[in-house]
């Protein structure tokens, strides 16, 4: 092989080297290593699991699936791809996900390019050699020009801080840390600490086996009908068939998803008028209410307020205990100002006498014990505890690793106050580095975005290439302004005024308890306008030699 990226190491003889490294054998990894593998590099993977799949490889807990349309999910890039693989339900259930990225890779042979079983612990820049050297929790270093991190905005789970956690006897799982073999709830009692969308998610199928279930809540989310069903062998047809026009609509929509915020705003309409349409929202697939609302409710109070006070109603007449309804109702955020987790049933389970509903902002879980949670009023017994307690999210995956520039710096305490990128790719001083889904890029319908996000890398890596060029960093400029443009544009949105995920806090991570914003908020399509105009003007914003 013969490019110009290609580079012998001075530094670590002992290590195995590459081309360009990626960490991360998710989708966005794997999509990188065949776009680079495509350019004639030697590229290859470090994965800290088993597997390939990342997200769908580690959250495993029951009931995990898509809520977004399979069919706007998966890769887009190859007919082939498309035309074999046949989605069975509107929304997939994880396992099937799963067997989806693995067909992917063998489909692309990838697999042979992967290390699996290696997590890695640090990678630092070294300037003389002008290569990255990364070192794992086994084997030897390696090292490689091109630094691409692919390692998910929600891979770096958390458990909560609270007393006791490891002395519980009995059978204890982080939702993102789910076993490999099937857990049984048969005549169990199981507790629920988190309702997010992963614990809705959760809820909904413990409750259909356990002997009892009872639910740690905190903070209740707003969550709206997934409308989930089979896809019948002619809407198969329809959909293998309609590929590119669904492809083209996710590019245009703002967050790549088949849904966009309706034209109109909120009080536009008569309450008549907008009432039908919420109803009609509400009976709909997917994220419709969210996504393909009135263009306002996100960003104006009033109008948010008549959603909020629609779905609030549609909670009080699933919940036949108004006293639980009430507690199921959130009150310090409007609909749709955190991610709205998407149901089957949520609000029946807790009509069901097998589960109950333990506010914890009533009664605070004090401890966990060696039997179960103990709470300011009760002690309460358990055979399995589940924590669907979330992620540090965004930057917690990176924070993980000792990553070091030019100068030796951490990323870590480069992002003290907050992340700094340039289009959320790049980072000034961390030369080769790039990042897939890192922080400020537009997320969305994640794929969407994932494809993009490579596409971009890629074709800056086949720019390096053509011009001989071995060093790429962002300007402090292009950061500077990059940066600003994000907190600009996430200024006076309603969901960067309440602490989640999307706003980078997380009261179980030291450090995470002030507000953000983490996230590029504008819409793909200027998102991805912003990024070809770098490309089709050469890269100014990127010091390149
Ligand atoms: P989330 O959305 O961050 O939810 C985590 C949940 O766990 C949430 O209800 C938290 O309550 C709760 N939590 C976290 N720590 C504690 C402690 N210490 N005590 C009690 N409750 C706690 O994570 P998910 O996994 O559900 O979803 C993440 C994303 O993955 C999701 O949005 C999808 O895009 C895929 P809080 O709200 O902080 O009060």
């Amino acid at each position: 092989m013969n490019t110009t990226l290609e580079s012998r190491p001075t530094t670590a003889p002992s290590a195995t080297h590459h081309d360009a490294l990626i960490i991360g054998a998710g989708m966005s990894g794997l999509y990188q290593l065949l776009r680079l593998r495509r350019l004639g590099l030697n590229a290859h993977i470090l994965e800290a699991g088993s597997g390939v799949g990342g997200t769908w490889y580690w959250n495993r807990y029951p009931g995990a699936r898509f809520d977004s349309e399979s069919y706007s999910y998966g890769y887009s890039f190859s007919d082939e791809i498309l035309q074999e693989w046949a989605w069975s339900e509107h929304f997939a259930p994880q396992p099937e996900t799963l067997r989806y990225i693995n067909f992917v890779a063998d489909k692309f042979d990838l697999k042979r390019d992967i290390t699996f079983h290696t997590r890695v612990k640090s990678a630092h820049y070294d300037a003389a050699a002008n290569l990255w050297t990364l070192t794992a929790d086994n084997g030897p270093p390696h090292t490689a020009r091109i630094l691409i991190t692919a390692l998910g905005p929600l891979s770096a789970p958390t458990m909560p801080r609270i007393p006791g956690v490891e002395t519980f006897k009995g059978t204890a799982y982080h939702t993102a840390n789910w076993p490999h073999h099937p857990v049984d709830f048969t005549g169990k009692r199981v507790a629920v600490i988190g309702t997010g969308s992963t614990g809705v998610q959760t809820i909904q199928e413990v409750s259909k086996t356990a002997l009892h279930l009872t639910v740690f809540q905190r903070t209740p989310n707003w969550c709206a009908p997934l409308h989930n069903g089979k896809i019948d062998d002619e809407t198969q047809a329809q959909i293998k068939a309609n590929y590119p026009a669904m492809f083209a609509r996710c590019q245009e929509t703002f967050a790549c998803f088949l849904h966009t915020p309706d034209p109109r705003s909120t009080f536009d309409v008569t309450p008549e008028m907008r009432e039908a349409f919420f109803e009609k929202l509400y009976a709909e697939r997917g994220f419709g209410i969210w996504q393909g609302n009135f263009r306002d409710i996100l960003t104006d109070r009033a109008a948010n307020a008549e959603i909020t006070q629609f779905v609030a109603r549609k909670i009080r007449e699933r919940v036949i205990d108004q006293t639980v309804a009430e507690k199921l109702i959130p009150k310090n955020h409007g609909f749709g100002t955190r991610r709205v987790p998407l149901e089957t049933k949520y609000y029946e389970v807790y009509n069901q006498p097998n589960v109950s509903l333990v506010d914890i902002n009533d009664t605070p879980i004090e401890r966990i014990t060696e039997t179960g949670i103990k709470t300011s009023d009760a002690d309460h017994d358990f055979d399995i505890i589940i924590y669907a307690t979330g992620f540090d999210a965004i930057t917690g995956s990176f924070d993980r690793i000792d990553i070091r520039g030019v100068r030796g710096q951490s990323l870590r305490d480069t992002w003290s106050n907050g992340p700094q990128t340039f289009i959320g790719v790049m980072v000034e001083g961390f030369p080769n580095m790039f990042m897939l889904m890192g922080p400020h890029t537009a997320l969305g319908n994640i794929p969407r975005s994932i494809e993009y996000n490579v596409d971009w890398v890629t074709g800056l890596v086949a720019h390096m290439q053509a011009h001989t060029l071995t060093y790429a960093d962002a300007t402090p400029d292009a950061v500077a302004s990059w940066t600003r443009h994000v907190i600009t544009v996430g200024t006076g949105l309603l969901s960067n005024e309440i602490s989640s995920w999307f706003t980078g806090v997380n009261s179980n991570v030291e450090g995470k308890q002030t507000r953000i914003i983490a996230r590029y908020s504008g819409s793909a399509p200027a998102y991805r306008a912003w990024c070809d105009t770098v490309a089709a003007g050469g890269y100014q914003e990127i010091v390149l030699r």
